[in-house]
Protein backbone atom coordinates (compact mmCIF):
# COMPACT_ATOMS: atom_id res chain seq x y z
CA UNK A 1 0.00 0.00 0.00
CA UNK A 2 1.71 3.10 -1.09
CA UNK A 3 0.45 5.45 1.91
CA UNK A 4 1.61 2.77 4.33
CA UNK A 5 4.73 3.71 7.05
CA UNK A 6 5.34 0.07 7.44
CA UNK A 7 4.92 -0.78 3.73
CA UNK A 8 7.29 1.99 2.74
CA UNK A 9 9.86 0.27 5.90
CA UNK A 10 9.28 -3.40 3.95
CA UNK A 11 9.95 -2.00 0.92
CA UNK A 12 12.91 -0.16 2.28
CA UNK A 13 12.15 3.51 0.81
CA UNK A 14 12.36 3.98 4.92
CA UNK A 15 14.98 2.61 6.84
CA UNK A 16 14.70 0.76 9.87
CA UNK A 17 16.93 -0.83 12.17
CA UNK A 18 16.28 -4.02 11.29
CA UNK A 19 16.31 -7.53 13.75
CA UNK A 20 14.91 -10.41 11.63
CA UNK A 21 13.97 -10.57 7.96
CA UNK A 22 12.44 -13.76 6.52
CA UNK A 23 10.26 -13.69 3.04
CA UNK A 24 7.38 -13.09 4.75
CA UNK A 25 7.81 -11.08 7.97
CA UNK A 26 10.04 -7.96 9.06
CA UNK A 27 11.00 -7.18 12.16
CA UNK A 28 12.29 -3.62 13.60
CA UNK A 29 13.49 -1.68 16.70
CA UNK A 30 10.57 0.38 17.60
CA UNK A 31 11.09 4.32 16.87
CA UNK A 32 10.14 5.05 20.13
CA UNK A 33 10.78 2.56 22.32
CA UNK A 34 8.26 1.82 25.32
CA UNK A 35 11.15 -0.62 27.07
CA UNK A 36 14.99 -1.51 26.42
CA UNK A 37 13.79 -4.03 24.27
CA UNK A 38 10.84 -2.78 21.93
CA UNK A 39 10.33 -4.96 18.50
CA UNK A 40 7.51 -4.55 16.21
CA UNK A 41 7.35 -7.30 14.18
CA UNK A 42 5.20 -6.85 10.67
CA UNK A 43 4.24 -9.05 7.70
CA UNK A 44 5.82 -7.94 4.72
CA UNK A 45 1.77 -8.37 3.01
CA UNK A 46 -0.44 -5.45 3.64
CA UNK A 47 -2.76 -6.52 6.44
CA UNK A 48 -4.72 -3.37 8.18
CA UNK A 49 -4.83 -5.27 11.83
CA UNK A 50 -5.24 -8.78 13.02
CA UNK A 51 -9.49 -8.59 12.10
CA UNK A 52 -8.19 -8.77 8.44
CA UNK A 53 -5.90 -11.96 8.81
CA UNK A 54 -7.34 -14.57 6.24
CA UNK A 55 -8.46 -17.59 8.90
CA UNK A 56 -6.55 -19.90 6.45
CA UNK A 57 -3.54 -18.17 6.89
CA UNK A 58 -0.67 -18.77 9.41
CA UNK A 59 0.86 -15.81 9.04
CA UNK A 60 0.15 -14.72 12.55
CA UNK A 61 1.08 -18.20 14.33
CA UNK A 62 4.31 -17.34 12.03
CA UNK A 63 4.81 -13.84 13.49
CA UNK A 64 4.41 -15.27 17.29
CA UNK A 65 7.27 -17.84 16.33
CA UNK A 66 9.35 -14.69 15.20
CA UNK A 67 8.78 -12.85 18.38
CA UNK A 68 9.61 -16.03 20.60
CA UNK A 69 12.88 -16.17 18.44
CA UNK A 70 13.90 -12.86 18.69
CA UNK A 71 12.90 -13.23 22.37
CA UNK A 72 15.76 -15.89 22.68
CA UNK A 73 18.28 -14.21 20.51
CA UNK A 74 17.89 -10.46 22.56
CA UNK A 75 18.16 -12.27 25.98
CA UNK A 76 14.99 -11.80 27.30
CA UNK A 77 13.31 -15.11 27.13
CA UNK A 78 14.51 -16.39 30.57
CA UNK A 79 13.18 -12.63 32.46
CA UNK A 80 10.69 -12.84 30.51
CA UNK A 81 8.57 -10.57 27.78
CA UNK A 82 5.43 -9.64 26.38
CA UNK A 83 4.03 -9.84 22.53
CA UNK A 84 1.13 -7.06 21.99
CA UNK A 85 -1.08 -6.29 19.05
CA UNK A 86 -3.29 -3.47 19.18
CA UNK A 87 -6.36 -3.17 17.47
CA UNK A 88 -8.29 -0.29 16.17
CA UNK A 89 -8.84 3.52 17.77
CA UNK A 90 -9.72 2.04 21.85
CA UNK A 91 -6.84 -0.58 21.16
CA UNK A 92 -4.45 1.91 20.93
CA UNK A 93 -3.41 0.78 17.22
CA UNK A 94 -1.99 3.84 15.03
CA UNK A 95 -0.75 2.67 12.43
CA UNK A 96 -2.82 0.24 10.20
CA UNK A 97 -0.43 -2.40 9.15
CA UNK A 98 -0.73 -5.37 11.31
CA UNK A 99 2.12 -5.87 13.53
CA UNK A 100 3.08 -7.16 17.13
CA UNK A 101 5.21 -5.05 19.97
CA UNK A 102 7.77 -7.52 21.25
CA UNK A 103 8.60 -6.08 24.71
CA UNK A 104 11.10 -6.45 27.62
CA UNK A 105 14.09 -5.91 29.18
CA UNK A 106 12.09 -4.40 32.48
CA UNK A 107 9.75 -5.72 34.99
CA UNK A 108 6.49 -4.47 32.85
CA UNK A 109 2.99 -3.66 34.85
CA UNK A 110 -0.43 -5.48 34.51
CA UNK A 111 -3.01 -3.93 33.46
CA UNK A 112 -1.46 -1.78 30.39
CA UNK A 113 -3.18 1.54 30.51
P1 LIG B 1 0.55 0.89 17.37
O1 LIG B 1 0.25 -0.43 18.07
O2 LIG B 1 -0.11 1.01 16.02
O3 LIG B 1 0.30 2.07 18.25
O4 LIG B 1 2.11 0.84 17.17
C1 LIG B 1 2.81 1.54 16.21
C2 LIG B 1 4.24 1.52 16.65
O5 LIG B 1 5.06 1.79 15.54
C3 LIG B 1 4.57 2.56 17.72
O6 LIG B 1 5.14 1.93 18.85
C4 LIG B 1 5.56 3.48 17.01
O7 LIG B 1 6.56 4.00 17.85
C5 LIG B 1 6.14 2.54 15.96
N1 LIG B 1 6.69 3.19 14.80
C6 LIG B 1 7.96 2.87 14.36
O8 LIG B 1 8.66 2.07 14.96
N2 LIG B 1 8.45 3.47 13.24
C7 LIG B 1 7.72 4.39 12.54
O9 LIG B 1 8.20 4.93 11.54
C8 LIG B 1 6.40 4.67 13.02
C9 LIG B 1 5.91 4.07 14.12
I1 LIG B 1 5.23 6.10 12.05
Amino acid sequence: MSDCIFCSIVNGDIPSNKVYEDDEILAFRDIAPEAPVHIVIVPKLHVANILDLDESSDLGQKMLKVASKIAKDEGIAESGFRIVNNCNADGGQTVFHLHFHLLGGRNLKWPPG
